[in-house]
């Protein structure tokens, strides 16, 4: 027993961990796909193998019999294939539907990536580098940006695993079911300390987690993202123009904005307010005419506003509830 299982360990490549809800379903998933590839190969080298001998020719003169077809062998390895992928599709498909849609009580964290290192900013403020806390069974959705280079967050007892880009967020999320310390890595080769861009999640208590965001250590600037933001919203002069109790001034209310349907002038589909789609409005305010709005009317802040700016303004955006 002890030997079949160390020799199971030997063929399992898979983390030992499985510290997320859908762990699970993804190794799972795994060694399906693994083991059906390993039996076609041995099913199909080995009758391979086999016919190669057993229909060898055997002599010089030796006529073979012509063959042209035979449509109920070529229905089954036809159907039967199908119906394999079809499953393996689906059991795919539900998964990554899974992981692409956090539900809406998730935790929110920024993350920013840069040469060689990861930040973590907190709903409050409070920030971490390298060391990302979370509380135990509490959906936690990740948005990232990256300050250079490409980067890929991975999380491997999480089996998460995302790109992290300079012009754009990008999003995951996991529910940790295991309390402990975990590994992250950069799996995008991003220059010399690649290999040293570590980190790691660290599963906490909900209680242990409450603690950890009232110390804020010797931090100059204690207050929230949205708290810095909704000082831009009036110093940037946004203010003038986005009104906050949901009635109309030159531009849209931001009340509610965020999650909305927004539809267009310019003839371009409804899409959903999140965080990339508040980024280019700020950034690039022509890209996107909000419907009943004039063009033109919302300056472009493209060079005017920073990443972190940006970043706050959204936070104050999003609690406009
Ligand atoms: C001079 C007026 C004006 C100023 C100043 C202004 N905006 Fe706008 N904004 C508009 C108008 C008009 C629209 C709608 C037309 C469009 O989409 O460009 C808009 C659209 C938007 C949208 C999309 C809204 C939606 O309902 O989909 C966002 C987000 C936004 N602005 C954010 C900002 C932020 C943040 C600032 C400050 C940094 C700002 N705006 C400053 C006029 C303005
Ligand atoms: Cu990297």
């Amino acid at each position: 027993m002890d030997s079949l299982s160390s020799l199971w360990n030997a063929f399992n490549f898979m983390p030992e961990d499985q510290a997320s809800t859908w762990a699970p379903a993804v190794d799972n998933l795994n060694a399906l796909i693994t083991n059906a590839a390993i039996f076609c190969t041995v099913a199909i080298v080995g009758t391979m193998l086999y016919f190669a001998v057993r229909y060898r020719r055997r002599s010089e003169d030796q006529e073979i019999a012509y063959i042209e077809h035979n449509t109920r062998l070529e229905t089954v390895w036809t159907v039967i294939p199908s119906i394999i992928c079809i499953f393996l599709f689906y059991f795919g498909f539900v998964t990554y539907h899974e992981t692409r849609n956090p539900p809406a009580n998730a935790l929110e964290v920024n993350v920013t990536a840069r040469k060689w290192a990861w930040t973590f900013q907190h709903s409050n403020g409070k920030t971490e580098e390298s060391n990302l806390v979370v509380p135990l069974g509490q959906p936690v959705r990740l948005i990232m940006r990256s300050k250079d280079v490409l980067h890929s967050f991975f999380v491997p007892a999480m089996r998460i695993k995302e790109d992290v880009m300079s012009n754009m967020y990008t999003f995951t999320w996991f529910n940790p079911v295991k309390l402990g310390t975990f590994h992250i890595f950069c799996t995008e080769y991003c220059g010399k300390d690649h290999s040293a861009m570590l980190g790691s999640v660290k599963v906490v208590t909900s209680e242990e987690y409450a603690d950890y965001l009232q110390d804020r250590g010797a931090v100059a600037d204690t207050r929230s993202p949205a708290e810095i933001g909704k000082e831009l919203y009036t110093n940037k002069g946004c203010n003038a123009c986005h009104s906050l109790d949901g009635s109309r001034l030159v531009g849209p209310s931001f009340k509610s904005l965020v999650g909305s349907v927004r539809t267009f002038e310019n003839g371009l589909p409804p899409q959903t307010a999140d965080e990339n789609y508040i980024r280019e409005s700020i950034l690039i305010s022509q890209a996107k005419i909000v419907k009943t709005y004039p063009a033109g009317a919302m300056p472009a802040f493209e060079g005017l506003i920073t990443d972190d700016e940006i970043e706050a303004l959204i936070a104050f955006i999003k609690s406009q509830k």
